[in-house]
């Protein structure tokens, strides 16, 4: 794991409730149990798993699949959905949380999204089958090693399955807001992260096709400790839901005036 900053004191404040594991061993929760006298550390049970679905028959089910499986049937899934087809129906044969909104692009979904749980750990994904949900209980274990962001780099390993086109786009769009923050990041446009719940209440967020950069970059520069982790990441299942060309000036413009946005604030 490449880590990007020290924690802000002042910032993180809302993770005092949880230690580390006294061994220095994240190891002992891999599969979201708390072990005796380590109640402490968040487990399954603390988790929620959230996403925008936007036509996902396709992908939805397997994805659910894979979470349950994972996370024993104990992880909460939350699903904003915009769709016209069996996605709603599917998700909530699966167990999951529906909310119901017109499709008004991928942030406003996902900031309901991630507003939605009361559990500790949020962790957003995409519903295309890309993100790896077996590594959710990493991604758990990171947390409880104190993080407040963790979130997924699929460009570390590669990522041979995205269109080189959006593989390009990815490692520019990572290039100008390290230049633009002065920190260092791999991926900005991750879909798999996991948050502290308080990270995600206490920051308001404005962008929409932007919002995924948005949700690293504005905890990053309050001085939160955020962690990059490498992710394998699979091709999609079904139709994408953004247009390369527009959705990348989208998130470009996004990431320029969430930087500057975030210097000014510190004015
Ligand atoms: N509710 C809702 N969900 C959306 C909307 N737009 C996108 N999504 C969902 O948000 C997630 C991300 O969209 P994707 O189409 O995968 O976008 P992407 O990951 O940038 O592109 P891909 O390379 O195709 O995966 C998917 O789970 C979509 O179903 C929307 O307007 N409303
Ligand atoms: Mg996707």
């Amino acid at each position: 794991m490449s880590s990007i900053t020290a924690p802000d004191d002042e910032a993180t404040d809302g993770a005092d409730s949880v230690d580390i594991d006294a061994n220095g061993h994240a190891d002992d929760a891999a599969d979201g149990t708390a072990v005796d006298g380590d109640t402490d550390r968040y487990t399954f049970d603390d988790l929620s798993v959230v996403m925008g679905t936007y036509n996902e028959e396709e992908a939805i089910g397997t994805v659910l699949d894979d979470i349950e499986r994972v996370t024993d049937g104990r992880a909460e899934v939350v699903c904003v959905d915009g769709s016209s087809d069996r996605t709603p129906e599917i998700a909530r044969e699966h167990g999951a949380t529906v909310i119901e909104q017109e499709p008004q692009g991928y942030g406003v979904a996902v900031r309901e999204a991630v507003l939605t749980p009361d559990r500790s750990v949020v962790v957003t994904t995409d519903c295309d089958d890309t993100y790896p949900m077996d590594r959710l209980p990493d991604f758990l274990d990171a947390i409880n090693e104190g993080p407040d962001v963790v979130s997924g780099d699929r460009l570390y390993h590669g990522a041979k399955s995205m269109p080189a086109f959006n593989r390009f786009g990815n490692q520019a769009f990572a290039a100008l807001a390290s230049l633009l923050m002065g920190e260092r990041v791999h991926d900005t446009t991750t879909g798999m992260r996991a948050y502290r719940r308080e990270v995600v209440q206490e920051i308001g967020w404005t962008e929409n096709t932007g919002l995924s950069a948005e949700l690293l970059i504005r905890p990053l520069m309050r001085g939160y400790d955020v962690r990059e982790e490498p992710i394998e990441y699979a091709e999609r299942l079904g139709e994408t839901k953004l247009d390369p060309i527009e959705g990348g000036a989208a998130i470009a413009k996004s990431i320029v005036t969430v930087c500057l946005e975030e210097r000014l604030r510190r004015f």
